[in-house]
């Protein structure tokens, strides 16, 4: 059974004007070694930790401004919600498909909040805590490209023609401000895009960044603004001593205009300058460790790095399957060939070395987590082929092949084939990151022996499901199984409104 919303009545919980306010139990455990008797041996203490949780309901209205608006991506997610927003429907050869919200897991997905009369109960995820409705985010942004966003739809070349055609009186008008073009960082078959750039060194673009936030945040009258990167892969910038290893060296660094210094992380840059909540959904290090250590000092919400979109969601799926049920993937094998803009940047090696790195960490948790599979160091083989035709567009193909051991020496091979548009799968993800940044920013918490409320780190794992390598901040687990991302995003929303974690024990029918 579907219910719309909910309400917690529970003496932790307490609603009023400004806030949810909840009191949490995280129960947890505490490893010691201890020797007893000469034998040492692991023990395991239960721990509770006491939490408080307040959450600003007040919903902003919300500013989003995309780096590489008019890219596949920009284009196709602006589309979407506007076709949402104005509840358009359009005829396609099989039948007359209504705008939705498939693949998002704010807006499309639910979560259980009990038994009702030995029924399982389920409301949206949305519902969980407030959050801003889709239809009232202004998007804005900047591109290299000058093309408007109707005419970048269409040279997406994604969505249903009828569709475009309804859509475009809405998006004639949206033009991207210029971007910040650096031939080192992208492939070189991008120049002929590049007519929309600012001028000045990186100090000059920075400021240019930051006053472009400033007047779209004045010119809209939105409360609070989303940075999010879309735009093309970079090839990862040297992380150099004395250039961009700290907060100080980076600024500086920046101010004598060195080249090392990419495009992204002059975005990302500004924005943490700004405080306004930054994230990266491409594969590469726009966080070097300077911006990191300027982002934590200024508290300044970033994250990122990768969509997690179709492939590696797969695989962090099908990889946890396996070592979870005792089963050793030795192989993985994952081709890709696509032939949209993102596929032509992908072609140049080192683009290309950027997003190998990022898709070949996905499994690294799930190995080390079964030493009775692995030795100490061991990993299945993992090779990533990206491989340009343009002829399939956006319609990205992805073949894997998987090959175990399994009981007594046995193997067993899986082969994938996927084909679907990529920025029909990436577009949904861009709106759940937005959504969640900022709502993780409305959350306050306080654990026992605490005296003040804190924003969780700036470093934002809660976004770890929507990425394919989660940035965390240093000495933090990275999490990579789908299930364990959705859970943690899952239960800490739970928490705040406290509700006990999802812990599918059912004792109710035992
Ligand atoms: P795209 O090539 O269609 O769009 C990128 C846009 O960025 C282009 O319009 C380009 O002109 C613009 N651009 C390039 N450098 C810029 C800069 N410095 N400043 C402002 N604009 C700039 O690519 P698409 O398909 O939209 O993908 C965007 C990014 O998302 C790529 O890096 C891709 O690897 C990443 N990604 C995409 C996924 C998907 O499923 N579609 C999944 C994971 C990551
Ligand atoms: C080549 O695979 C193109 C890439 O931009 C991917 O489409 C994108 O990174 C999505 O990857 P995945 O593994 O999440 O499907």
């Amino acid at each position: 059974m579907f219910i719309e919303k909910f309400k917690v009545d529970s003496p932790n919980v307490k609603y009023t004007d400004r806030h949810i306010e909840s009191l949490y139990q995280y129960e947890t455990t505490e490893l010691v070694h201890e020797t007893r008797d000469g034998a040492s041996e692991w023990v395991v203490r239960p721990k509770t930790v006491q939490y408080n949780f307040k959450t600003d309901v007040r919903v902003p209205k919300l500013g989003v401004m995309l780096v590489g608006w008019g890219g596949n991506n920009g284009s196709t997610l602006t589309a979407g919600v506007i076709a949402n927003r104005e509840g358009i429907s359009w005829a396609t050869k099989d039948k007359v498909q209504q705008a939705n919200y498939f693949g998002s897991l704010t807006q499309a997905s639910t979560v259980r909040v009990g038994s009702y009369n030995g029924e399982e109960i389920y409301a949206p995820f949305k519902s969980l805590l407030p959050m801003v409705n889709p239809d009232d985010i202004v998007f804005g942004g900047w591109d290299i490209s000058n093309m408007n966003l109707a005419d970048s739809m269409a040279r997406a070349k994604v969505l249903d023609i009828d569709l475009q055609k309804q859509l475009r009186p809405y998006m004639e008008s949206m033009v991207p401000l210029p971007g910040i073009y650096d031939q080192d960082f992208i492939a070189a078959n991008q120049s002929s895009r590049a007519n929309n750039v600012i001028k000045g060194n990186k100090k000059e673009q920075v400021q240019q960044v930051i006053k472009d936030i400033r007047e779209f945040k004045e010119k809209n009258k939105v409360d609070k603004i989303v940075v999010l990167w879309t735009a093309n892969t970079e090839r990862y910038s040297n992380v150099v001593v004395g250039l961009n290893d700290t907060s100080e060296n980076l600024l500086s660094a920046v101010d004598r205009n060195e080249a090392e210094i990419s495009p992204s992380t002059l975005f990302a840059l500004a924005c943490v300058l700004e405080g306004v909540p930054f994230i990266n959904g491409s594969p590469q290090n726009t966080f070097v460790p300077g911006l990191i250590d300027l982002a934590i000092n200024r508290n300044s919400l970033i994250g990122g790095d990768d969509f997690k979109s179709g492939q590696t969601k797969i695989k962090s799926v099908l990889v946890d399957f396996l070592v979870g049920a005792g089963i050793k993937p030795t192989s993985i094998v994952s081709y890709n060939h696509l032939g949209n803009n993102d596929g032509m940047n992908l072609s140049a090696p080192q683009t290309f070395r950027s997003k190998e790195i990022s898709k070949s960490n996905v499994v690294d948790d799930m190995v080390s987590s079964n030493a009775i599979l692995y030795e100490p160091g061991e990993h299945p083989d993992h090779v990533i082929v990206i491989k340009y035709v343009p002829y399939v567009g956006d319609s990205k193909r992805a073949m894997d092949e998987y090959t175990a051991e399994i009981f007594m020496g046995g193997k067993q091979t899986f082969v994938l084939h996927n084909t679907c548009e990529d920025s029909l799968l990436a577009a949904p993800i861009i709106l759940d990151l937005v959504l969640l940044a900022e709502l993780s920013t409305r959350i306050e918490l306080k654990a026992e022996g605490e005296d003040k409320f804190h924003s969780f780190h700036p470093v934002a794992t809660i976004l770890s499901y929507l990425t394919k390598a989660p940035l965390v901040p240093p000495g933090t687990p990275v999490v990579n199984a789908l299930a364990k991302q959705r859970a943690m995003l899952e239960n800490i929303l739970r928490a705040c409104i406290g509700l006990a974690p999802e812990n599918n024990m059912l004792m109710e029918y035992k």
